[in-house]
């Protein structure tokens, strides 16, 4: 069976990690037809729009797609490719690897991103020279069915339960209703869960991250806080993640354009080659999923390494040595 992959690489260091992914992906004996399509700030300076619409329909056909990084066009771009294929979570795992220098190297946790709406969905207006608003919106329906997922995902997993983090003794309706419909789910599904503040979770994150395990969070919390177990776990190049919806998914490294080094052939393809392996297995090739997890663990812990892990190899050469191992 033929699988359709859109691949976007969007703007930045998108560029140079989306074709890492794409040979690990070529590597494994699974039929893949890849189909490349532009968007983000580059395309948008060319042409005017930062999401083509061949862009978004081949997103919204294909069975998954592969996204690198949007910069100043993310709104425009990472947003609307969630919506067309109709995505309701983020999952977003910090993991600590053997062998690398992280701040806490016990950091093992998921974050399950709500994301649809909360401050994301796109109600921002200038009312005036002074004053600028933004609605935040949370609904029931988008908090069950995060819950539902949630509920689905400790039990596959065999996790002990989850933890809801929220702000809601200040956003007492929005954040007070993603609190209890995602508290009302789990009860009813039997699964356990605690509840934190998002502030405090912050803290309490950095001092014992072992005290975590499944994070669920409205959008922007998980937005932030996942940044954050990036920095516990030695840095955003670590990271990958996976929008999920019913029948498609998008993966993408959580990480940015990073301007600062796009270019230079040095970012760390680790997160996308990682979000590549989630899209595997995503697809049902559980056993190919785990090689390239496998095989990119133990290049983190034998190198090469680029230089944000203390390294001094390229992307390619760390792309080729996962290749090799796997
Ligand atoms: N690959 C992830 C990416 O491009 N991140 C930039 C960004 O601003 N992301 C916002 C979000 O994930 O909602």
């Amino acid at each position: 069976m033929t699988h359709d992959i859109a691949v976007i690489p969007g703007d930045g260091i998108g560029t140079e990690v989306t074709p890492a992914a794409v040979e690990v992906l070529e590597a494994l004996e699974i039929d893949f037809e890849f189909h490349e399509a532009d968007a983000g700030d580059a395309v948008k300076a060319e042409t005017g729009e930062a999401l083509p619409e061949e862009t978004d329909d081949l997103a919204a056909s294909a069975d998954a797609t592969l996204f690198g990084a949007a910069g100043d066009t993310a709104a425009d771009v990472i947003l609307p490719l969630r919506e067309a294929v109709d995505s309701f979570v983020n999952v977003r795992p910090a993991t600590a690897y053997p062998g690398i220098d992280a701040v806490r190297p016990e950091t093992d946790l998921v974050f399950l991103r709500e994301n649809t709406e909360g401050v994301y969905a796109g109600h921002e207006d200038r009312l005036s020279e002074d004053v600028s608003t933004l609605t935040r919106v949370v609904t029931e329906s988008a908090s069950r069915r995060l819950a539902e997922f949630a509920c689905d995902y400790v039990e596959d997993g065999a996790h002990d339960g989850f933890t809801i983090v929220h702000k809601a003794n200040v956003m007492r309706e929005t954040d007070g209703r993603f609190r209890d419909t995602v508290a009302e789910v789990a009860d009813e599904r039997g699964v356990a869960t605690d509840e934190v503040l998002m502030d405090a979770f912050a803290t309490r994150v950095c001092l014992d991250p072992e005290q975590f395990d499944v994070v669920v969070c409205p959008n922007l919390a998980g937005d932030v806080l996942s940044d954050l177990a990036a920095g516990l776990v030695g840095g955003l190049g670590l990271l990958p993640s996976a929008n999920v919806g019913p029948e498609r998914g998008l993966f993408e490294p959580v990480h940015g354009t990073a301007p600062d080094i796009a270019g230079e052939g040095i970012a760390n393809p680790a997160a996308t080659i990682l979000s590549a392996a989630m899209l595997v297995e995503f697809l049902g090739y559980d056993e190919a999923g785990a090689a390239v997890r496998e095989a990119v663990e133990a290049t983190l812990e034998e190198g090469p390494r680029t230089p944000d892990l203390g390294g001094d190899a390229s992307t390619d050469e760390v792309t080729a040595a996962i290749v090799d191992r796997l």
